[in-house]
């Protein structure tokens, strides 16, 4: 689990990145989509050309879930329940696409933050995320 000072690393990055939640997660996506075509599978019903208004409220609502895990970061389980329902049940998201969308975040902030990005904060980011990732698919068969 996070240490005391992966938790003020995870908020204070927070901070920065709530303010702009959709230019974020949209840069997320396209990263993801353009780095790892068979992401794309998962969203036939979705115009995914860069900047499309499907991608832009797409991104800000993932941006807006790690906003719900870092505001309940002592109790992210219960917290993700829902989208954790949502992954494993509904949608069958292979796994390996969570580290695909969560190393295309951590070079999203890189490039957003680019002085904050120390090797620390990327540390405590990947670690974040990878908790995230497997509360999201720890209901999979
Ligand atoms: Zn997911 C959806 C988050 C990963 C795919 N997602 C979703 C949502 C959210 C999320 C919030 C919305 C829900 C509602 O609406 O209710 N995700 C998330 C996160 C993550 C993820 C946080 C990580 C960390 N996903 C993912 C991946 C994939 C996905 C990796 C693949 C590739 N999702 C998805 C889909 C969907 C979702 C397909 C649905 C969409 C629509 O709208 O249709």
């Amino acid at each position: 689990s996070l240490t005391k000072t992966e938790r003020a690393i995870i908020t204070s990055i927070w901070d920065k990145m709530s303010v702009q939640a959709d230019a974020i997660g949209t840069e997320t996506l396209e990263r993801l989509f353009s780095s790892y075509l068979q992401t794309k599978t998962y969203f036939p019903h979705f115009d995914l050309h860069p900047g499309s208004p499907q991608l832009h409220a797409h991104g800000s609502k993932v941006v807006a879930a790690l906003g719900d895990a870092v505001k309940n970061i002592d109790n992210m389980q219960v917290a993700l329940t829902k989208l954790s329902d949502l992954h494993a049940y509904v949608l069958r998201v292979d796994p390996v696409n969570f580290k695909f969308l969560s190393h295309c975040l951590l070079v999203t902030l890189a490039t957003h933050f680019p002085a904050d990005f120390t090797a620390d904060v990327h540390a405590a980011w990947d670690k974040f995320m990878s908790i995230v990732s497997s509360i999201l698919t720890e209901k999979y068969r």
